[in-house]
């Protein structure tokens, strides 16, 4: 059987990079990205950072009061998330990932998972040339840079991923995964949490070699069998998992400005069917059924309304999604008199025609 190969692409610094993005002016000072709570002018948590703000300490999840006083002196800039424009940025670079790749699976904002074993004919040589020819393309269209992490399955992908960053591009051959993985600490696989880790530890289990090396009957003794499995499998870099789309807990959405405010339907609904359409091209090409159809609406004071409905069948066409567009929308319009500037429409609650091999093939090798 030929090699997998598979990709991982991580947006470097991603909201932060957004914002660099569309004010060059910022990049080479340090940029704090946060959500601001609005107790206090101060008061809320870092998103993320530029890597000039990491040098001094900056870190995600850290209070923004705390990361100001990192950054006391230097010209820092604050800023509050806009998740509108980095979902625009990011659904534009998935966008372009699709076309690179037999199947793409979306994992975050700011992460993918690409199958490129046709493309590359099973090759990492290939596929350090396919992945710097991603990341150049990327680059001329979007202006945003990231790290690749290629390897024989989504688990090694990832873990070579996060090995380098920003900018990084990081190759694992199926000969070298033990290697690579064997020093690692354990928390660095998915699922070894806290908890677990201080479990292993006291198993005397640090690294990911220790825990390849650990009787597998003993790991499931301690952690149950379908655990204990999967830490064994993935201890020797061992993954099935498929690249696929997975859609669940995903939505396809768009959104735009209207030329003027307006309280109208149907000067509301012609942009509406731009949007729709752009939405449906998605949906369509990947080949995705939803359940729930949302409207999302900017008012005049800039005070934002979603509204959604669920429909009974999940349904594939265009037509539905005019349908219940409309009805929110009117119904919408009614119980509120503020004129809109921007509106959005967003798919959801996705199924695919193939049945899920995800859970079936995770657990069964050896
Ligand atoms: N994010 C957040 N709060 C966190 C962590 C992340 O809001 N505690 C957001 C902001 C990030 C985005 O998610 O830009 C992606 O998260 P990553 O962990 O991939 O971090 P970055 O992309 O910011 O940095 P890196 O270059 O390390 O990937
Ligand atoms: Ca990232
Ligand atoms: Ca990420």
């Amino acid at each position: 059987m030929r090699n997998r190969v598979v990709m991982l692409a991580d947006f470097d610094y991603f909201f932060a990079q957004c914002e660099e993005l569309r004010n060059p002016a910022l990049k080479d000072k340090p940029v704090v990205v946060g959500v601001y709570s609005g107790r206090t002018e101060e008061s809320g948590a870092v998103s993320t950072s530029n890597y000039v703000a990491r040098k001094f300490g900056v870190k995600s999840g850290m209070p923004l009061f705390l990361a100001k006083r990192k950054l006391e002196g230097m010209e820092a800039v604050f800023l509050p998330v806009d998740h509108e424009y980095y979902d625009q940025i990011s659904d534009r670079i998935m966008q372009i990932f699709r076309g690179y790749a037999s199947n793409m699976e979306q994992v975050s904002v700011d992460e993918a998972y690409l199958d490129v074993m046709d493309q590359v004919e099973g090759s990492f040589e290939k596929a350090k040339e396919y992945a710097q020819k991603i990341k150049t393309d990327v680059r001329k269209q979007v202006g945003i840079c990231f790290s690749i992490g290629v390897g024989p399955n989504k688990l090694v992908a990832k873990i070579a991923c996060d090995s380098q960053k920003p900018d990084g591009l990081t190759i694992i051959t199926p000969d070298e995964v033990e290697r690579f993985l064997s020093p690692l600490p354990v928390y660095r696989l998915l699922g070894v949490g806290k908890k677990i880790s201080t479990k292993m530890d006291s198993l005397n289990i640090k690294t990911i070699g220790d825990l390849a090396k650990f009787d597998v009957q003993k790991l499931i003794g301690v952690f149950g069998k379908t655990l204990g499995l999967y830490f064994y499998n993935a201890s020797k870099g061992n993954d099935n998992e498929p690249v696929q789309e997975t859609g669940e807990a995903q939505s396809i959405g768009r959104i735009g400005t209207l030329k003027q405010d307006s309280h109208n339907l149907d000067f509301i609904l012609q942009k509406i069917d731009t949007l729709t359409a752009d939405i449906f091209k998605e949906v369509q090409s990947k080949n995705l059924s939803f359940k729930q159809v949302a409207i999302y609406a900017v008012m005049t004071d800039l005070s934002s309304k979603t509204r959604s409905v669920t429909i009974e069948q999940a349904a594939k066409d265009q037509e539905t999604i005019k349908k219940n567009v409309k009805v929110l929308f009117e119904k919408f319009l009614n119980e509120s008199p503020l004129g809109l500037r921007r509106v959005g429409v967003k798919v959801s609650g996705f199924t695919r025609e193939e049945p899920n091999q995800k859970q079936l093939t995770l657990f069964f090798q050896g």
